[in-house]
């Protein structure tokens, strides 16, 4: 039993992304506070090791709140980060152990030990307790479920505990999260306010970001949740918390920060579920809550009743993934049952609902023909704008259908996603003409696409006419198309999206997404 004590030593997560907006981390910290532990979280948005300011720091906060261990969560997106920060943390720090998890370790526990001590795998709330009561009691952690280890230079790994079923049974969060610290561009660590929140946070810290439940009733080949539906057969596919406790949740939320302006469920399908679930959801929505939402689906999953439902209580815009085109690659490589005609039959009722469209779309897949991008542009193409598409380059992610199959059919296509910049596509000719298709008249790129197809190897006239159009679509066409399409996510009015717009800027200069 651990006594009241020893529960007062600090316990340090730090989320080793480049802005404030974790829900994993945010999960564990909350979770330990709840059982009596003294979490505390740290942000890093501006960390580089070679910078002394920010080392010098970093290391007088961590000598200060002397941490039992340190919990790094990463992406494999942040593996490079993680692994300089682990390195320099374990170089000042030798004694302090390190633990990582997220959902890289969850796929490619191994790679995490070059800088970590422990690696935990799959969702880890309850995982955590245990391996901090084994500390601070002096027991094996290597007991513990989900936990790897290291043993004679073989990874060991534990059996994994049921991954939580009843979500209610998990705290419920603040948007000023307690007990956080965030490492300033200057180097200071300074506690997170609601003034530094709105300072640092992404869209000026006025947006509130949560899950309403987790997992995805798809299983796309390229996607995680392939990995973590096979390594929890026996989850059901999307679990959901009541509506009583979001909307507790969302209370809590706006009475702690009156000033939000927008509330992001990040689910992975929003609109997979029971009607009636979605009636009462709204309704209990608009009631209490009141303020604009976002909420993201997969095309199959839309239609007309859930749509007016959602406009009723407030809905800004659903996103809704296209990723392709073609409908072969959908079908074959990506394991992904959502076709053009879904697509397109979803994109004309939400512009009937008068809300604007907002899709992503993934390139540089080494699967793909040439004649499949060119679908991808044409669909985009007929899209009904002012439409947004978020344009993505495919990681290969370990653990995922596609990296195993790719590693057979085409290895020397393959490339390490650690570290690799989603956002950052090749900049070949069909690349640019998919972006130029979101924002420039139809009529423009059908006469680009004519001469794209009638010049294969890019003529001269071919590039002039490409370069004059992006010209234009930067200077005119996109902003134009943004301004209308943020328009109609605030009911068409003029004075609404003078107001929101600031929110919006920033982050779109700083992350280029939405
Ligand atoms: C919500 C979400 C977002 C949100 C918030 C992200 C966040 N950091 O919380 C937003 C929109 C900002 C976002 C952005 C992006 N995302 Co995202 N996102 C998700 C999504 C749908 C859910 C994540 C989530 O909150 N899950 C619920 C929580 C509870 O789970 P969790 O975070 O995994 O945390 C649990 C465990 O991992 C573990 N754990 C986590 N940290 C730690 C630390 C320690 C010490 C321990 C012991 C355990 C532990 O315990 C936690 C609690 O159970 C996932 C899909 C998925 N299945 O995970 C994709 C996912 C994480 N995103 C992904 C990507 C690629 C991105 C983007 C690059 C854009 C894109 N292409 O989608 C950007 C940039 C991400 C960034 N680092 O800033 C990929 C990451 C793949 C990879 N292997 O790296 C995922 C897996 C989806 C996919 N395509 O497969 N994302
Ligand atoms: S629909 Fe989206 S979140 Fe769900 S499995 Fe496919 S890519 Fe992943």
């Amino acid at each position: 039993m651990t006594s009241k004590n020893s529960k007062q030593r600090n316990i340090l997560l730090i989320p080793v992304q480049d802005n404030l907006s974790h829900l994993g981390v945010k999960y564990l910290h909350y979770t330990l506070l709840q059982k009596g532990y003294m979490s505390k979280q740290l942000f890093i948005p501006y960390f580089n090791a070679r910078k002394e300011t920010l080392s010098n720091s970093l290391k007088a906060f961590i000598s200060e709140i002397n941490p039992l261990y340190i919990g790094l969560s990463l992406t494999s997106l942040e593996y490079h980060r993680s692994s300089d920060l682990g390195q320099f943390l374990k170089k000042v720090f030798p004694n302090i152990p390190i633990i990582c998890g997220g959902i890289h370790p969850t796929v490619d526990p191994e790679s995490c030990f070059s800088f970590a001590d422990y690696v935990m795998v799959g969702e880890c709330e309850y995982s955590l307790i245990d391996f901090t009561e084994a500390l601070i009691n002096g027991t094996d952690v290597k007991e513990v479920p989900n936990l790897c280890y290291m043993e004679n230079g073989i990874m060991k790994q534990n059996p994994l505990a049921p991954a939580i079923q009843d979500l209610d049974i998990l705290p419920v969060f603040d948007h000023i999260p307690k007990l956080s610290f965030i490492q300033r561009k200057d180097g200071t660590v300074c506690a997170i306010d609601r003034k530094i929140y709105h300072k640092e946070g992404r869209f000026l810290g006025r947006m509130y970001e949560m899950l309403s439940s987790r997992g995805c009733g798809f299983s796309c080949s390229y996607c995680t949740n392939s990995y973590l539906n096979k390594l929890y057969p026996s989850n059901k596919r999307v679990r959901r918390r009541s509506i009583q406790n979001i909307i507790e949740e969302l209370e809590k939320v706006k009475h702690n920060d009156p000033e939000i302006k927008q509330i992001v469920f990040h689910d992975s399908s929003f609109l997979i579920g029971k009607r009636d679930y979605f009636k009462e959801f709204c309704k209990e929505y608009k009631e209490k809550i009141g303020i604009p939402f976002i909420v993201s689906t997969t095309p199959t999953s839309i239609d007309w009743e859930k749509l007016m439902l959602l406009k009723d209580a407030g809905v800004s815009w659903v996103t809704m993934a296209l990723q392709t085109g073609s409908d072969l690659i959908n079908k074959d490589i990506y394991k992904r049952y959502s076709f053009k005609k879904d697509f397109f039959k979803a994109a004309e009722l939400i512009k009937k609902a008068r809300l604007p469209v907002k899709s992503d779309v993934i390139l540089d897949n080494p699967f793909e023909k040439e004649a499949d991008t060119i679908e991808t542009i044409e669909t985009i193409m007929e899209t009904p704008k002012p439409c947004l598409f978020e344009i993505f380059s495919l990681a290969l992610l370990p653990g995922t259908e596609l990296y195993e199959r790719a590693k057979i059919e085409c290895p020397d296509m393959m490339e390490d996603c650690r570290g690799k910049n989603f956002m950052k596509f090749k900049q070949s000719y069909l690349n640019m003409l998919t972006v130029l298709a979101v924002y420039l008249p139809k009529s423009i790129m059908k006469k680009l696409l004519n001469l794209y197809k009638a010049n294969f190897n890019g003529s001269g006239i071919f590039k002039v006419a490409l370069y004059l159009s992006k010209g234009l679509s930067n200077l005119y066409f996109k902003p134009k198309n943004l301004f209308y399409w943020l328009k109609l996510t605030r009911g068409d009015s003029y004075i609404d999206t003078f107001r929101i717009m600031p929110l919006y800027v920033k982050d779109y200069f700083t992350y280029r997404n939405l």
